[in-house]
């Protein structure tokens, strides 16, 4: 598949990469050391970019998967954080969008357009590859439902307004017994732990998430009770060709941090990129980034088609986390003991990129979606 974007997606790539530029890399090690920027959010929000993924008639930009992807690579480029925020944010805004009555979309889509921060809650502490393994549990009452259980490593948590939350309705049905839900920051029961220390894309917020005796009425379940699982499997298809898109990027960050050094460190009399063994890194960073980005928009465009990607997402986010790291960590040795020292960049994109391959899938989980499909066609 040639993958050409419009005139409209170049002109919001530029957008992105000059806002990047101006506002998102200069805070990102402020991020690092201090967590969730609330200033820089508003920044977003004014620029357009939380409602990138909803349609004009509620306000938003109007745009599909390609062009959240645009996005999120180029603010990856300068802040893994920033891209993990707006990726969860976008994710649990598109459940809504795509699964939501029409009264539930009036509701919320201006909402996420105008700052109001979403989060998708499906990880719990005795459940993260085994997704289907939840025990939150919410029951029917005479007029709505009771929730009960706990949330853990759940983006934007602790920042968010409304979280969507998956839960059972009926144990008994495995996977057609969980359900989805809209759960507002300010409902009663709902208790917020404190921030992790997490070794990296530190900038976003991650807590755990306690629901004790939650009244939700009726109108908080999103979409069809028991279609819980499936929404949350397609959502997370999105998810990881926005992951390798934000592997893509931050693996261009740090090779050009290893190209500027590269240039201007010197040893035996020269310029270090004058050594092939080192110039010979830069040859395999590129085309593995391009390679990166190829596979990503070649899931993105078939989402955007209205295909199902559940194969090429994965192998776009498996490659693309796997290089990632890879990459991040021959850049960093191109800095030699340099690359150790916090007054480098380096040192934080290698921590960054680390989550990708546990975050929306571990590149276990990945490789048995990929090898099933292989091997069963
Ligand atoms: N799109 C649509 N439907 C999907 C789907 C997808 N991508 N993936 C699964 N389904 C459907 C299946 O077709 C099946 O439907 P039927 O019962 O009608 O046949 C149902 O969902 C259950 O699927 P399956 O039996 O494959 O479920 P498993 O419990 O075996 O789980 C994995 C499958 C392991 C792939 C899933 O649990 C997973 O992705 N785990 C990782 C979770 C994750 O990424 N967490 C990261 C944190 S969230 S940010």
């Amino acid at each position: 598949m040639l993958i050409q974007l419009t005139e409209e997606q170049k002109m919001l790539r530029d957008m992105a990469r000059e806002f990047t530029r101006n506002e998102i890399a200069p805070r990102d090690k402020w991020m690092d050391d201090n967590g969730f920027d609330w200033d820089l959010c508003k920044k977003i929000t004014e620029a357009g970019f939380m409602g990138a993924n909803i349609p004009e008639q509620y306000g938003g930009g109007g745009g599909g998967i390609v062009d959240t992807t645009i996005i999120a690579q180029e603010f990856a480029k300068g802040s893994a954080s920033i891209a993990t925020f707006m990726g969860g944010h976008w994710l649990a805004s598109n459940l809504i969008l795509e699964n939501g009555t029409e009264e539930q979309r009036q509701k919320y889509m201006p909402e996420a357009v105008s700052g109001k921060i979403f989060a998708f809650g499906l990880t719990e502490a005795g459940a993260g590859s085994d997704a289907a393994g939840i025990k939150s549990q919410a029951v029917e009452t005479e007029d709505g439902w009771l929730l009960n259980g706990s949330k853990a490593w759940i983006t934007n948590s602790g920042v968010a307004d409304y979280y969507i939350i998956l839960a059972m309705t009926d144990p008994e049905q495995g996977t057609a017994g969980i359900s989805a839900f809209i759960l507002p920051k300010d409902a009663e029961g709902l208790a917020v732990g404190k921030f992790e220390e997490k070794m990296g894309v530190r900038g976003s917020a991650t807590c755990e998430l306690a629901f004790n005796n939650i009244k939700l009425p009726k109108e908080a379940l999103l979409g069809v009770r028991g279609k819980g699982f499936k929404m949350a499997m397609q959502t997370l298809d999105i998810g990881r060709i926005s992951a390798a898109a934000v592997c893509a990027g931050i693996s261009e960050h740090a090779m050009n941090l290893a190209k500027a050094y590269a240039n201007e460190r010197t040893a035996f009399g020269k310029p270090i990129k004058a050594f092939q063994g080192l110039a010979f890194r830069f040859a395999d960073m590129y085309a593995e980034i391009k390679a990166m980005e190829l596979l990503a928009y070649e899931a993105a465009t078939t989402k955007d088609a209205g295909g199902r990607c559940t194969l090429d997402a994965a192998a776009a986010k498996l490659f693309a986390t796997e290089k990632g790291i890879q990459i991040c960590l021959q850049a960093q040795a191109v800095f030699g003991g340099n690359g150790m020292s916090k007054e480098y960049d380096i040192e934080r994109l290698v921590r960054d990129i680390r989550v990708w391959s546990v975050m929306e899938g571990s590149t276990e989980i990945l490789r048995m979606i990929v090898s099933g499909t292989v091997l069963s066609k």
